[in-house]
């Protein structure tokens, strides 16, 4: 509200408030004479120093990874990376099939529909965060027809909790447009595996008729005020353009097994594709990219269900896998992060073609004495 003693004029005998030029040195305070609509949310929402001043404000720098780029191997969809006795992990969605992607009306028993058909979860090493080692096989394989997966597994969220390693991913026992597809967890007690497939659902599709009936995608664990919380990207019934595609959901619980509870506020962000939560402060922050109104933004929650826009981003990553490790701490003390691995698909089709990792790096962490990439 515009402050009550503003400078007034009688014009006429009518009180308005008197006019002056913006001045060049930027207020720090709202101003008390008339700004236009862009000024005053510039005071209401934002903040009157820029970005730089913003903490959840960032650009991103991006560099290939070395691996070899080979016809039919995809790597996509990385986990968020972690550090183990002074070793980077990562995981991610790996596809290595006897053809490119043929689309879903083509697909057969070995040749794949989409990028992340066929697919299995591999792992990647590095000990600089900037070169990486992949295993020689797959970290986490489909499970065996007729279990839940057995067609595709991919697009994983790791999670560090009570000192062992789950990782979470979407089930496919068919990839299309309106196939079923819970997420599903395979555990460990050391991130080089054995991994363990659970044998159960860990987040179910929400129910007939509601926003993320069908598939829950992109799974990405957050440890906040001592739970568990899954965000995830849900996909209802697409029956025409009153269908808001591509928005996200929560649920919680205190067992990493399951089965999680759907926030009663659900979807808690209207925007968006890949999921990326991380512990910021006491609450929780999401990088939201490619779809919706509020794509490209960084949002903050502090209690991770009521989300509000706290800066627009430029060229974010696809896809981001942040090194952040206070995001699994639950101290309520998140510092952010200032790199992670992403995907890019460089032949332009997201579904058709092979992706390949990437490194970005930023300035989202609150532990930097200099600003960076600001
Ligand atoms: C990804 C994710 C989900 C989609 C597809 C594979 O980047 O959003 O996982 O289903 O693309």
């Amino acid at each position: 509200m515009r402050s009550l003693i503003l400078p007034m004029l009688m014009v006429a005998g009518v009180v308005v408030a008197e006019t002056k030029p913006f001045p060049a040195v930027i207020p720090n305070e709202k101003p008390d004479f008339p700004i236009s609509a862009a000024m005053e949310r510039l005071y209401d929402e934002w903040n009157p120093h820029e970005d730089r001043a913003n903490e959840l404000y960032s650009n991103f720098k991006y560099t290939e990874l070395n691996f070899k780029r080979e016809k039919n191997v995809s790597r996509r969809d990385p986990t968020k990376v972690i550090k183990v006795d002074g070793i980077y992990h990562v995981w991610y969605t790996g596809r290595r099939t006897e053809c490119p992607p043929v689309g879903l009306k083509k697909m057969t028993e070995t040749q794949p529909g989409t990028d992340w058909d066929l697919a299995d979860i591999w792992h990647a090493t590095s000990s600089n965060g900037i070169d990486w080692v992949e295993d020689a096989a797959p970290a986490v394989r489909r499970p065996p027809k007729p279990e839940q997966g057995h067609r595709s597994i991919c697009t994983p969220g790791i999670l560090v909790w009570e000192g062992k390693y789950y990782l979470y991913f979407q089930a496919y026992n068919q990839v299309g447009g309106q196939e079923y597809c819970p997420v599903r967890v395979a555990y460990a007690d050391s991130p080089n595996g054995p991994w363990t497939h659970h044998p159960a659902n860990v987040v179910e599709p929400s129910p007939e008729g509601t926003w993320g009936n069908i598939k829950i995608n992109d799974p990405c664990p957050v440890v906040h005020n001592g739970r568990i919380l899954i965000y995830y990207k849900g996909a209802p019934i697409e029956r025409g353009p009153e269908y808001v595609l591509r928005m996200q959901g929560v649920s919680f619980c205190d067992n990493p097994l399951g089965p999680f509870e759907a926030s009663t506020l659900n979807p808690v962000i209207n925007s968006g594709h890949e999921t990326c939560m991380f512990a910021w402060k006491d609450g929780v922050a999401a990088l939201v990219a490619l779809d919706g109104p509020e794509k490209n933004t960084i949002q903050w929650s502090p209690d991770g269900e009521n989300f509000k826009v706290m800066s627009m981003i430029q060229v974010p990553p696809v896809a981001p896998g942040p090194y952040c490790p206070t995001t699994f701490e639950g101290k309520g003390d998140g510092r952010g992060f200032t790199w992670g691995l992403c995907h890019i698909n460089p032949d332009g089709g997201g579904a058709a073609n092979e992706s390949i990792l990437a490194r970005f790096d930023c300035d989202l962490s609150l532990d930097h004495d200099v600003p960076v990439f600001k």
